[in-house]
């Protein structure tokens, strides 16, 4: 019996995830597998910030908060909460940082050693943006 139902819920988990990452169309299944984590701080740095990157009904997801200031040399954390879905944390630019899909418990830090303004986004979530920005 126990067995039973451990094995629907497992079933319904793949699913869920199955769902995301070809729900977007195109974006989420190539574009995922073929992403490379990249900007993400390797050195344990305390961040100025943390953002959530939670559930949301409107937008399926976001980030709170999502746009953010700090000064050149800080950090921001991504903590991923949202226990159904997949995010990415992804600047507009491609190049700046990149944490590809991710599930809940990941933790993404990026250190900004450069002033300005940084749009980000999450790649097959539309809706969910935000803008950092790094002052001198
Ligand atoms: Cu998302």
């Amino acid at each position: 019996m126990n067995t039973w139902k451990v094995l629907v819920i497992a079933a319904g988990s793949v699913l869920t995830l199955a769902a995301c990452g070809t729900g977007g169309g195109t974006n989420a299944g190539t574009g995922d597998t073929g992403c490379t984590v990249k900007g993400n701080s390797t050195a344990a740095v305390t961040p100025a910030i943390v953002s959530n990157v939670v559930s949301d009904p409107d937008t399926v997801g976001r980030f709170s908060p999502n746009n953010m200031t700090v000064k050149v040399g800080q950090s921001i954390e991504w903590d991923w909460q949202d226990p159904n879905v997949a995010h990415t944390v992804t600047s507009d630019d491609a190049t700046s940082f990149d944490s590809c899909l991710q599930n809940k418990g990941y933790k993404f830090v990026v250190t900004f050693t450069q002033a300005g303004k940084i749009p980000y986004h999450c790649t097959i979530h539309p809706l969910m943006v935000g803008t950092i920005t790094v002052t001198p």
